[in-house]
């Protein structure tokens, strides 16, 4: 049992100091009962003029990772009070508690599952993390991090997987009725999570459930992580306060100083990953946290990978108006206005250099603009290159079924939104350049 504290460093309190006098905007009801048609025209796709990712200084630095650090700040900066909200500063308290730890799969592998609690003066709030880890491995190994929809409990059949406690969304599949999760769904988004595949190759997975850490709906802030900080509760006075997208990326922070005290874990090699609205959180989640290693990003779509001048398929105005708890306040005031937009998502993938990026899209998926997350891989190769690594290799969108994978890496799968074992085979290879 091991008990942390973490405080506000000077850093990040420099983040909040810029509060851009603008006002919180909730879509008017006229607006959400507007009838929204999507563009998935390309020849309908506005021209636009993208923010560049090197200002000039930066373009012209001989030294250029230290003049990429200072540009890099500046620009963080902007998606936190823009696009994602800032997170609290005040202090609070973590504890990690191994609940339990067995073999599994036919004794492949370790499973083991982790309390982790974070406290305030405002309350505690316990998040399970669950790991697998290969039973042969002669030492810590390479481990994929990503939050899941529907509980623990649901990406394998295991019966010692244990049930959430917290809110869930009601869901067939998942069999989840009035919010609570139930043994029935156990193992029934197995096909997102190939365990095996992964101790096979030697590697480790851990999840949590997103819920655990902020309930999915829009309920003011109210529960989850931000009833422990109600200083930092958003409003319409504080529109540049976490929503939920960072609140789970900043869970996942929490979870991986988890496990960095976890000895089958190489916490110097830990992956963050997430697919559509986790595959946004993994995004923030590597761009506000550099201990991640690698970035994946699958299927994120809108306000992910996909660049938010094209409006293509889904838009900001429709993203703030189904979800307005995702990103922050003074985010709404781009809807239909991505124009006025400081940044672009390129911006946010070259917040991730030089670590190894990851950007998956598929054929079918055009609401999440399969070809604008090609091209925001594409442009923030810029900055790899300029740290001398190799950009990605594509020229243009590739085929369905085609993967391209290096340091930066994009792949198109046949097929419609989702994670499977295809998307997954080619994260084991991208994982190994870290190996
Ligand atoms: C959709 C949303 C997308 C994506 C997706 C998901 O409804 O419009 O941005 O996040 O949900 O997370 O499954």
């Amino acid at each position: 049992m091991k008990t942390f504290l973490r405080g506000c460093s000077a850093q990040l309190c420099t983040l909040f100091v810029v509060l851009l006098a603008t006002s919180f905007t909730t879509c008017p009801c006229s607006a959400q009962s507007e009838k929204f048609v999507a563009n998935y025209d390309e020849s309908q796709v506005p021209d636009y003029e993208l923010p560049p990712i090197l200002d000039e200084v930066t373009a012209q630095a001989d030294d250029f990772p230290s003049a990429w650090d200072a540009r890099r700040s500046q620009l963080l900066q902007t998606f936190t009070e823009q696009m994602f909200g800032s997170v609290p500063t005040s202090e609070f308290e973590l504890l990690f508690e191994k609940v339990e730890q067995a073999h599994c799969l036919a004794g492949k592998g370790i499973r083991q599952q982790w309390k982790v609690t974070i406290s305030t003066e405002s309350g505690t709030l316990p998040v399970t993390l669950l790991l697998y880890t290969p039973a042969q491995a002669t030492g810590p190994v390479p481990t994929f991090l990503g939050l899941n929809f529907h509980g623990n409990h649901t990406i394998a059949a295991d019966p010692e997987i244990l049930l959430t406690e917290s809110w869930v969304r009601d869901s067939k599949p998942q069999s989840a009725t009035n919010h609570q999760a139930s043994d029935e769904g156990r193992g029934s988004s197995s096909s997102r999570w190939p365990i095996e595949l992964l101790i096979d190759n030697g590697l480790g997975l851990a999840t949590a459930y997103y819920g655990e850490i902020d309930p999915d709906t829009d309920d003011q802030f109210e529960n989850g992580i931000h009833a422990l900080f109600p200083d930092h509760r958003p409003s319409a006075e504080a529109p540049d306060r976490w929503g939920s997208i960072a609140a789970w990326s900043w869970g996942l922070s929490r979870l991986l100083d988890c496990m960095e005290q976890i000895d089958q874990v190489d916490a110097s090699k830990v992956v963050v990953i997430g697919h559509s609205r986790l595959g946004k959180t993994s995004l923030w989640a590597g761009a506000t946290d550099p201990r991640f290693a690698a970035t994946i990003s699958n299927d994120s779509g809108c306000g992910g990978a996909a660049l938010s001048r094209r409006a293509f398929g889904e838009t900001v105005w429709r993203i703030n108006t189904s979800f307005p708890h995702w990103f922050c306040g003074n985010f709404k005031q781009y809807n239909r206005n991505e124009a006025a937009l400081p940044i672009d998502q390129h911006q946010l993938l070259a917040l991730l250099a030089p670590r190894p990026l990851y950007v998956a899209s598929a054929s079918e998926d055009q609401w999440a603009d399969p070809r604008g997350e090609f091209l925001s891989a594409k442009l923030a190769s810029e900055v790899y290159e300029r740290f001398e690594l190799p950009g990605l290799a594509l020229q243009d969108l590739p085929k369905p079924n085609t993967a391209s994978i290096g340091v930066v890496s994009y792949h198109l799968r046949e097929g419609t939104h989702n994670i499977d074992s295809w998307d997954w085979t080619n994260y084991v290879q991208f994982i190994k350049q870290l190996q």
